[in-house]
């Protein structure tokens, strides 16, 4: 599945044009994430659709998810701006952005320098870059280029392998263990326990994806995650803000 998404984004990548720049105020998703007052902060993911699911809700609207999540005090949204899979649109983001004062990260499939500035004109404090989707020098090359444009990177990994290729370049400042396999899209809780004490001290860990409940969350947090990121589980409430209480 990953290697179809990326062959597809590639044609995509030829016809983007630069948006102008959206006049935002920057927040610090790292910051925002350490802060936490709660046993692991919140990303909570603006998720139309996705591969694997097809469409998660019918009366979706992207600015009222975004503005329900930063009314229920989440620590950080994540938009998913991919059109082809997963229905987003990088407006989603624009849009969203102007309605909430927590910082905003662009889930994408990112792995073209035009794609980090355009992530920076459309007005993200953070990106996405995947492991799995690019080699371990190149991901390092648009993290560089990401925080020199004053954007903060999320680097997710699925595989201890992948994990250790990144970890051969640099330390990331903030890595994410993506719990879903991106080609065969199993989810398990176990992919947290099983590489969280292969990841840095220095990085903030964020767990991703399948986790459903209070007791998920105290689960990855008791494995060493100090966020998490949850999309479909809280995208498919009848009322999102009170189930992120
Ligand atoms: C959210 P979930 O299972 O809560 O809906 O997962 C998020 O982790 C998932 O959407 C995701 C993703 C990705 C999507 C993780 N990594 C990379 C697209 C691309």
């Amino acid at each position: 599945m990953l290697e179809t998404i990326l062959a597809i984004k590639k044609q995509e990548i030829e016809t983007i044009y630069l948006p102008e720049q959206a006049e935002v105020t920057k927040q610090s998703f790292y910051q925002s994430l350490k802060q936490s007052p709660y046993t692991a902060g919140l990303i909570a993911e603006v998720k139309k659709a996705s591969p694997s699911k097809g469409i998660i809700r019918d009366d979706f609207n992207h600015v009222m998810v975004g503005k329900q999540y930063a009314d229920a005090g989440v620590q950080a949204i994540s938009v998913l701006t991919d059109q082809h899979f997963f229905q987003g649109h990088r407006d989603f983001l624009t849009d969203i952005k102007k309605f909430v004062d927590v910082p905003v990260m662009r889930k994408d499939f990112i792995i073209d320098p035009v794609q980090v500035a355009e992530s920076q004109l459309i007005g993200a404090d953070a990106i996405l870059l995947i492991g799995e989707a690019m080699e371990a020098s190149k991901l390092h090359e648009l993290y560089l280029q990401a925080y020199e444009a004053g954007l903060e990177v999320l680097v997710e990994v699925h595989s201890e392998e992948t994990l250790e290729g990144v970890l051969n370049q640099f330390t990331p400042e903030i890595v994410g263990i993506n719990n879903r396999n991106l080609h065969t899209f199993e989810t398990s809780l176990e992919q947290t326990k099983r590489m969280a004490e292969l990841v840095p001290k220095e990085s903030l860990l964020v767990s991703e994806s399948g986790i459903f409940t209070h007791d998920d969350i105290q689960q990855v947090a008791g494995y060493g995650a100090e966020a998490v990121l949850v999309g479909e589980s809280l995208m498919s409430q009848d009322n999102i803000k009170q189930a992120v209480g």
